[in-house]
């Protein structure tokens, strides 16, 4: 007789609510009648939980008897964010649990306040793999994701202490601790004569235990599994320390191992050659490895035909010393011929790159990597000796060719450079926009591009989250116009919409529901901040990293030129300024003094602007400090416009662009990124185009640099900005000097080249919100032209044109 678990009807009102109070009593040992809202909510997540882990048991089940080719997607970042709400509505059950929750004397919205955000990760990078793992359990894609359990992001000076957000508790993770590899770190390497093989041997071991996260599709049965790896020691205690009578020393190699994963690096496009990173890294990969091997290896096949139930996605070049823990497992452990071992590697790995700052490419000091991973180095060696013979052979004598190709940099000390070793061992590698995809083959990759697989996957972002989820009622709407919810996994449907811009009642609605959300934020501003703002005023966001290629500088300057222009005008003129409402918000790496320097600028202008007699109601800054996908959340339904004004060429893709678009706001950006691409689908007369073309940047870079003219030359409005800083209109001025040096001097990212452009588009944009109707015409032609960037679709792309893998549905009973 099959042994069933527990059932509760997805409708069964009473039902769920008796699931949530028998874990009140039982799993939480409290009693219901005296709950307060965290129990409550700890209780109902138990409940939610329940129902996720047995579509997560029967999708591990039947994907274990039927052996499909399975993606596994590393990404040593994932932003998850809240779980609740997400499980419940990609349950269908938001409904029944509202109700439930209500039924024993709490609101539901108030107990989804009580979760912590999940924040592994920093930013794009991290977001996208939340994306992305949603839209492959959706698409019933069998995948599984692989990450760090981290305990702690260190997030720098605005937030006091590092965010504890394990310190509870956490519903959403099993840990697996039957589920665990040994991982070596250090030791020294002993060759086996006339083979390829060696012993690698010595150094410390530590443990890498699973924690696995379950994660709903969207109206389907699959849950795919987000597994995580926490560092554990080998034996958790040295007894014969302890009985030796060290205490300390019972308990030192414990933490010693425990420290490898507490810690979320905070940096974002900036590289620094850290030993514990590359410790993370290793820990990660081998145990990812070791576990895919596991899996496979139950098939009873033979190791050539793993490319075809396995690939590898990198996210980005953290995880490419996989390639080489695959090559050295075959080799080493498994005994497989060198060649044998790199045809199969090769077929196995795909890389993805999201950056081309050089700051931010990742090259491990050799001397480092080699007293670390000394084995993994030889094979690197091999590697790349392979690969420098190829070239030779078809550029005879160009050395200079095969110093720029190797994967070794030259110098003292040498580096090991992670992108080509990603290149040379991946049979695809793609960008993440087609602007981005195009300047990686004529830019930084320009060398080895000659191998081909260089591809492009234009990023996209879950509509569950970023549309059904953060703005309920326009999701609503939509679903009441379109007479379905199918939209929610065919976004390609939105646009059927787009005529709707012409008819006034459907306008009338689509403007009051955008200005429901503005007074959402605007009360969470109060309570939150003791701001007061004016939902009527132009809501402006900028949400993202605080990085100088992302120029929040450029929007500042423009609300310093703003606020000047409002003090010189006459009262018959201020009623003639648009008022603005300016959003900030994003986190700043620690170390990253420029960037920290933006935030304190911001915040004083805010100080000064929200306070002026003079500004009224025209002007607001707001710098909203503690980013996250919680913030995001609110954030983003209530934007008028999206600020995207990264210098041409520098943000590989940009994903707030996409989650702004989809929820109305009007794009302000440069031709950069995907924004490129969104401006094509939206029309270009409904947004608003800005800036010096990726094509002319380096001209203009280098004249800044070589031919430097007066700042009062390149822009007299932004010297006119400048000269009011360095007045102490904000604060002691020389605090900012090193700031406005950077574009005195230089100018590497062209904002004093922009600042003209800038000013002129908000110009336009103040002209269009006069006319409310046709501000929502664009509006709604915005929202309902970004169907392409959905990660279903990115998804999708990635399943057909890199993974050869295809959907595999839990069967519905
Ligand atoms: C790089 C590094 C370098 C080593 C130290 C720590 C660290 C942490 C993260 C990264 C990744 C930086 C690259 C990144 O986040 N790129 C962003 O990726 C988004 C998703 O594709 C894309 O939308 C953004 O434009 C891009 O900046």
């Amino acid at each position: 007789t099959a042994i069933e678990a527990e059932q509760v009807d997805k409708d069964d009102v009473q039902g769920v609510a008796n699931t949530v109070v028998r874990h009140v009593t039982t799993t939480l040992a409290r009693q219901a009648g005296n709950l307060d809202e965290l129990g409550a909510y700890q209780a109902t997540a138990l409940s939610v939980r329940d129902q996720l882990l047995k579509r997560w048991n029967e999708t591990t089940s039947y994907h274990t008897k039927n052996a499909p080719k399975r993606v596994y997607y590393l990404s040593i970042e994932w932003l998850m964010g809240r779980t609740l709400d997400n499980a419940v509505l990609n349950l269908d059950m938001r409904n029944t649990y509202e109700s439930a929750t209500q039924k024993l004397g709490f609101n539901f919205e108030d107990l989804l306040n009580e979760e912590r955000d999940a924040a592994l990760g920093n930013g794009g990078l991290g977001r996208l793999a939340a994306c992305y793992i949603d839209s492959m359990a959706t698409l019933n894609l069998p995948g599984w994701g692989y990450g760090l359990r981290q305990l702690i992001s260190s997030t720098g000076e605005q937030l006091e202490a590092p965010d504890p957000w394990l310190d509870r508790e956490n519903p959403w993770e099993i840990p697996r601790l039957d589920v665990s590899y040994p991982i070596r770190f250090y030791g020294r390497v002993e060759a086996i004569p006339n083979s390829s093989r060696a012993i690698w041997s010595g150094g410390n071991e530590c443990l890498a235990v699973a924690y696995d996260v379950p994660i709903p599709g969207f109206a389907t049965k699959n849950t795919a599994n987000l597994r995580l790896w926490a560092a554990r020691p080998i034996q958790g205690f040295d007894l014969n320390s302890f009985n030796a009578g060290n205490y300390e020393a019972s308990v030192a190699s414990s933490s010693d191992a425990e420290n490898i994963t507490r810690v979320l690096y905070p940096n974002d496009n900036m590289y620094a050659g850290k030993e514990l990173r590359l410790k993370q890294q290793y820990l990660w990969c081998s145990a990812s490895l070791q576990d895919i091997l596991r899996r496979y290896q139950k098939l009873n096949l033979p190791w050539d035909q793993l490319p075809d139930y396995v690939v590898i996605q990198m996210n980005d070049t953290h995880p490419t010393i996989s390639i080489v823990e695959l090559m050295r497992i075959l080799i080493d452990e498994e005994e497989v011929p060198y060649d044998v071992a790199w045809g199969i590697t090769t077929k196995v790995f795909a890389y993805t790159n999201h950056t081309v700052l050089p700051e931010a490419l990742e090259k491990w000091p050799l001397p480092l990597f080699e007293n670390l991973l000394p084995r993994h180095l030889q094979i690197i060696y091999t590697i790349n000796m392979n690969f420098l013979n190829e070239v030779a052979k078809r550029f005879p004598g160009d050395m200079d060719r095969i110093r720029r190709m190797s994967i070794i940099e030259e110098g003292t000390p040498k580096f090991v450079r992670m992108a080509h070793l990603a290149i040379v061992g991946s049979f695809k590698v793609n960008g993440v926009a087609a602007l981005h995809s195009q300047l990686l083959q004529s830019t930084i990759f320009r060398d080895l591009k000659g191998r081909d697989g260089f591809t492009n996957v234009t990023n996209g972002v879950t509509p569950r989250r970023w549309l059904l989820q953060c703005n309920p009622r326009l999701a609503q709407l939509i679903t009441d116009t379109l007479g379905s919810e199918h939209w929610l996994v065919n976004l390609k449907q939105i646009s059927q919409l787009l005529p709707m811009a012409d008819n006034a009642e459907f306008r009338h609605a689509f403007r009051e529901i955008k200005i429901e959300n503005k007074a959402r934020l605007a009360d969470v501003l109060h309570s939150e901040l003791g701001l007061s703002v004016d939902v009527d005023s132009i809501f402006t966001c900028q949400i993202k990293r605080l990085h100088e290629y992302k120029r929040q500088t450029l929007n500042l300057f423009g609300i310093i030129h703003r606020y000047l222009r409002i003090k010189k005008a006459t009262p018959q003129e201020r009623k003639k300024i648009a008022k603005h409402t300016a959003i900030f918000a994003g986190k700043a790496a620690p170390g990253y003094y420029i960037a920290k320097l933006v935030i304190r600028l911001i915040v004083n202008v805010a100080k000064i602007v929200n306070h002026d007699p003079d500004v009224g109601d025209l002007l607001r800054v707001v710098f909203i400090p503690d980013y996250s996908v919680s913030v995001a959340e609110v954030l983003i339904p209530a934007a008028d416009v999206s600020v995207q004004i990264s210098t041409a060429g520098t943000e590989a893709s940009g994903t707030s662009n996409m989650k702004l678009g989809l929820n109305g706001a009007l794009l302000l950006g440069t031709v950069d990124g995907a924004n490129v691409e969104i401006a094509e689908d939206v029309g270009e007369d409904n947004a608003f185009l800005l800036g010096h073309l990726a094509a002319d940047v380096e001209a203009v870079r280098y004249s800044n640099s070589y031919n430097p003219t007066s700042l009062e030359e390149r822009s007299p409005e932004l010297a006119a900005v400048f000269k009011a800083i360095e007045a102490g209109t904000f604060g002691d001025g020389h605090v900012y000097e090193p700031l406005l040096k950077t574009i005195y001097d230089h100018d590497y990212y062209l904002v004093s080249n922009d600042f003209g452009s800038y000013l002129a588009a908000e110009n336009l944009v103040d002209e269009l919100w006069a006319d409310q109707e046709e501000w929502t015409k664009k509006s709604i032609r915005t929202a309902f032209a970004m169907g392409s960037f959905t990660s279903d679709r990115s998804v999708q792309d990635y399943a057909d044109s890199i993974w050869s893998i295809e959907p595999d549905p839990v069967p519905e009973n």
